[in-house]
């Protein structure tokens, strides 16, 4: 069985996290190495490598992420606006094999992307 990724070691309570909701579809905490005032990680609970691996029945999930990702922004008044970032493979700057979402917000963020 390959090693367990860093995510699904904050989802097995096998080290902390600053989580900020939690459900029994995903779970979204504080980003370790902040790359804005704001910067919340939202995942699924399932073990999805990537966007690249989105199973057709994970549509629903998906959708969900998306709403818990609309309500936090809300619940952090982040009324300024935001990004909402995924990552996916090598060239995509993905480093955690476990699908993530990045709640990016509080200062200007820039276009395009480096
Ligand atoms: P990405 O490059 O898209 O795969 O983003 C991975 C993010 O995960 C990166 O912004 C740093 C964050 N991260 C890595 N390890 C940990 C950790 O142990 N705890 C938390 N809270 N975040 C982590």
């Amino acid at each position: 069985m390959s090693e367990k990724t860093i995510f699904k070691r904050i989802i097995d309570q096998e080290i902390p996290a600053d989580i900020l909701y939690e459900d029994d579809l995903c779970l979204a905490f504080r980003d370790i190495s902040p790359q804005a005032p704001t910067h919340v990680l939202v995942i699924p609970k399932k073990e999805i490598v990537s966007v690249a691996t989105i199973a057709d029945e994970d549509q629903a999930l998906i959708g969900h992420l998306y709403l818990v990702i609309r309500n936090i922004a809300k619940q952090l008044e982040l009324d300024n606006g935001y990004r909402v970032v995924v990552n996916c493979g090598t060239e995509g700057g993905q480093a955690v094999d476990h699908l993530h979402f990045h709640l990016l917000a509080g200062r200007q963020l820039t276009w395009p992307p480096g």
